[in-house]
């Protein structure tokens, strides 16, 4: 009998996936029965019947994190194994700060540490971009200001990523596979960006690995479903207003328009910013 090995899952498709092991990826076929994802680690053994080599997967190891999303109302797995979150943050195309609020409430609910990446910084960048950049470092996340184009600021956040299995989300175009093909020493397929409109340039998730670095780059996603999430995973998302909820003197307190509350009065101090209120309220309201 062939002896069974644990390989990583480095490319996910529907059908089909590769999984490395050593310096070999081999091509497997998914198993129906059992979800798998990039970053998951597998048994599996190496199958002889034809001229490639190819594997049969027995089944997965268990996991240490599930990044989780909603797609279509319905809660996925998307990526297993990732220990930080790098949420890009770009000028052009202008990240919303909704889209931020909503990872940082996916990495509270999957308990992955997040970090901002505020790509882009040699374009002449407009205010809001500036202000995001302010409301982050306030929360007291890691910002890491760069330029993919450039090389600026991607050393010391390279320096950061060591030792950790980082997966790079954003809108398509702020620069995920840029950024990681500098970090990797690589040449992923990045986006020409006035020619291919709405197109995404990464179509599928793929772990890539150097040194002491572990980086999935992920396409870019239009926009995140958050409805699902209950009041108090919202919540864990919005560590600033938790706080405050907390000092909050009213019992059963909603925060909305109460004289006295807390949450309100650290809102009309500028301690928590109005965006992070307004998406906060904005996010419950599809509970
Ligand atoms: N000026 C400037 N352009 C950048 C920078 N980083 C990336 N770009 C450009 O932005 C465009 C999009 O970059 P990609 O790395 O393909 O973006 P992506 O996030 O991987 O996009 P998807 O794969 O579609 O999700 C490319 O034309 C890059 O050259 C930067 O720091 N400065
Ligand atoms: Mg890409
Ligand atoms: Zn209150």
């Amino acid at each position: 009998m062939e002896k069974v090995q644990i390989g990583r899952v480095v490319e996910f498709y529907s059908n089909s996936c590769l999984v490395e092991i050593k310096e070999f990826k081999i091509p497997c076929k998914t198993p129906k029965d059992q979800d798998i994802v990039v970053g998951d680690f597998v048994e599996i053994v190496p199958l002889q019947d034809s001229s490639e080599v190819k594997g049969k997967i027995l089944k997965k190891v268990n996991r240490k994190t599930s990044l989780k999303r909603f797609h279509r109302g319905k809660k996925k797995v998307f990526a297993a194994n990732v220990t930080n979150i790098a949420i890009l943050l770009s000028p052009v195309p202008l990240t919303p700060k909704i889209f931020i609020d909503k990872w940082l409430v996916l990495s509270a609910a999957a308990g992955i540490e997040p970090l901002i990446v505020a790509n882009k910084i040699d374009l002449t960048s407009d205010d809001e971009f500036k202000e995001a950049c302010i409301i982050y470092e306030n929360l007291g996340l890691k910002v890491f200001k760069v330029s993919g184009k450039f090389g600026e600021g991607l050393s010391e956040l390279g320096f950061y990523l060591e030792d950790k299995t980082t997966i790079f989300v954003g809108k398509s175009g702020s620069g995920k596979s840029t950024i990681s093909s500098k970090l990797l020493g690589i040449n992923l397929k990045t986006k020409e960006l006035n020619k291919a409109k709405g197109v995404h340039t990464t179509s599928v998730s793929s772990l890539y690995v150097k040194d002491k670095i572990e980086i999935i780059d992920s396409p870019g996603v239009r926009d995140l479903e958050i409805e699902k999430f209950n009041s108090e995973e919202v919540l864990s998302g919005f560590f600033e207003i938790r706080e405050a909820s907390m000092g909050c003197k009213f019992k059963n307190c909603n925060h909305i328009n109460v004289a006295g509350c807390n949450v309100i009065d650290q809102l009309s101090k500028g301690n928590i910013a109005e965006s992070r209120y307004n998406n906060y309220l904005s996010f419950l309201k599809n509970e």
